[in-house]
């Protein structure tokens, strides 16, 4: 058998010959890191607890573009702080137009508690170039991403300070560095994460709590209906026995009829390109949001395609690509083709200065075997 060797970053990719999308499950991945990755969660739990111990504040980081996964585990990570008095902040860089109305209610109903601040206000009340030499002994916690292309602070920041990755994304070459890290891909979300390390620190669970993690978890999972594992379910159990409700949650995620009716708009255009993929490809005048595409994605795997990509200008002279996989197709390295990322199932990029178009063109290069193009 023939295999090629490819080196992307610290990356070594070994992978036979491609006929077909399909064929990229044979792929071996060789991931080169630094900084010290548990695989053991008590282990993790336990260097993560000296961090805390050892420094003044904590700095939660959940990634750009806001979610209920990221939310949800940063106010958890808060509660853990607070056990050891320690005084925290959770650093929201997104403009409040563009964050789900769903999360900006949990925001809403948390912000006379926790600190929720953008970087620019947590430089000043740190002083700028104090911080960037750690004068303040401050923790940084990275929660629910591990990549440089989700980071909402200045990159050189996080160099001279202590940071921490708590996630369930594969690692790339855009990994961030850091101190200790504990990333699950088996985990459906890092609420499921942070829902068993409130257990082993035994800090205890509010109504609150258990609804924001449940929600975490429902989003991640597609309404628990993918990468859910037997733990999962304990986990949502445990979150229900603690007050949870589904009925807050399915409220919380109650759709906004005007996106809901560009997102099925955008779903009625789409084409199955082959028997087993299908393409949304928006207009370029329509901006869409990045959680817009990921839900046209998702309404494509309803129908009988293996995989789906949605394409669409998300504003900034960007354009996104969500894609999304049953199983077959792995959706990860193709996004990985044009620089993203993501898993197997759910990953994304973006890319400058095309057209829609032009980037449906690319994408379609790079998943179609040519025996399948028909233009
Ligand atoms: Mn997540």
């Amino acid at each position: 058998m023939l295999l090629f060797i490819r080196k992307i970053g610290n990356t070594l990719v070994i992978d036979k010959p491609k006929k077909s999308a399909y064929n990229m499950n044979h792929t071996i991945k060789i991931v080169i890191f630094g900084g010290v990755k548990m695989n053991n969660i008590k282990e993790f739990k336990e260097k993560f607890e000296q961090k805390i111990l050892e420094s003044s504040k904590i700095v939660i980081v959940p990634h750009s573009g806001i979610d209920f996964d990221a939310i949800a585990s940063a106010i958890a990570i808060s509660l853990i702080a607070r056990k050891f008095n320690k005084p925290t902040c959770i650093i929201v860089n997104d403009p409040s137009y563009k964050i789900n109305h769903g999360v900006q209610t949990i925001i809403n109903e948390v912000i006379n508690d926790i600190s929720i601040i953008n970087s620019n206000t947590y430089m000043r009340s740190r002083n700028y170039e104090e911080s960037y030499q750690n004068k303040f002994n401050d923790l940084f916690v990275l929660v629910d991403f591990n990549s440089y292309d989700m980071l909402s602070l200045d990159k050189d920041f996080l160099m001279n300070n202590k940071t921490v990755i708590i996630d369930h994304h594969i690692e790339n070459e855009k990994t961030i560095p850091s101190d200790i890290k504990y990333i699950n891909q088996n985990s459906s979300s890092a609420s499921e994460i942070l829902s068993m390390l409130l257990c082993m620190f035994k800090v205890k669970k509010t109504k609150d709590i258990a609804n924001y993690l449940l929600a975490g978890i429902y989003l991640d999972t597609d309404k628990l209906s993918k990468n859910i594992t037997s733990s999962t379910m304990r986990l949502v159990s445990n979150l229900l026995k603690h007050g949870a409700s589904m009925n807050y949650v399915t409220e919380l995620f109650a759709e906004d009829f005007i996106s809901d009716k560009k997102v099925l708009e955008l779903v009625s255009k789409s084409s199955i390109i082959t028997y087993c993929i299908a393409i949304a490809t928006a207009d370029d005048d329509i901006e869409y949001t990045k959680e817009e595409l990921a839900k046209v994605a998702d309404y494509l795997l309803r129908y009988k395609a293996d995989a789906s990509f949605a394409i669409g200008n998300i504003g900034d002279n960007k354009i996104s690509i969500s894609a999304r996989s049953k199983d077959k197709v792995d959706v990860g390295l193709i996004m990985h083709e044009l620089n993203g990322g993501g898993t197997k199932f759910s990953a994304a990029t973006k890319l400058d200065n095309i057209t829609v178009e032009e980037a449906s063109k690319i994408l379609k290069k790079i998943i179609e075997p040519p025996y399948y193009i028909n233009e």
